[in-house]
């Protein structure tokens, strides 16, 4: 069955957003297998957004997702990766369209809200970065 990981960023953990969010997806049909909370030191944000350094967001982006808590789940599906993908929108909400996460609650396109992986290695990858493997209950 596949799997995406997905982050509530700090932007969205700090207005209150998280309960929207995980409800978003879970009204999609998607199954919540893993959550926690945690605060990502910069060394964990640097691996999580390894394919992104060398850019010239990077270093702005490390800071940003390491400013504060974030929470991360696992959400399992048929398809959940592209379905999360669209449910989020578009990376900059200011283009995103309405209906969608970050259309809906983005602030900018660095503070858009929330991470979804985007394909099955990446997802796979990055769960294992965030949860052992006894910390995922799948049915
Ligand atoms: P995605 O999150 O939609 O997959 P990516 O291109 O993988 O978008 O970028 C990862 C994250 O880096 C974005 O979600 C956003 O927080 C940040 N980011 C992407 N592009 C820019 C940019 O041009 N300026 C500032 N931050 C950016
Ligand atoms: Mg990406």
């Amino acid at each position: 069955m596949e799997r995406s990981l997905i982050l509530v960023k700090p932007d969205a953990t700090q207005r209150s957003l998280t309960g929207e969010i995980i409800s978003r997806l879970e009204k999609q049909g998607l199954r919540l297998v893993a959550i926690k909370m945690l605060h990502l030191d910069k060394g964990l944000a640097q691996r999580h957004y390894a394919v992104h350094r060398g850019k010239p967001f990077f270093n702005n982006l490390v800071d940003y997702i390491s400013s504060g808590p974030i929470v991360v789940a696992v959400f399992e599906g048929e398809g959940v990766i592209a379905l999360i993908r669209k449910t989020m929108g578009s990376t900059d909400p200011a283009k995103a369209e309405a209906g969608t996460i970050r259309g809906d609650l983005g602030l900018d396109i660095e503070r858009n809200t929330v991470h979804g992986s985007d394909s099955t290695e990446t997802a796979t990858q990055e769960i294992k970065l965030f949860f052992a493997p006894d910390e995922i209950f799948s049915p």
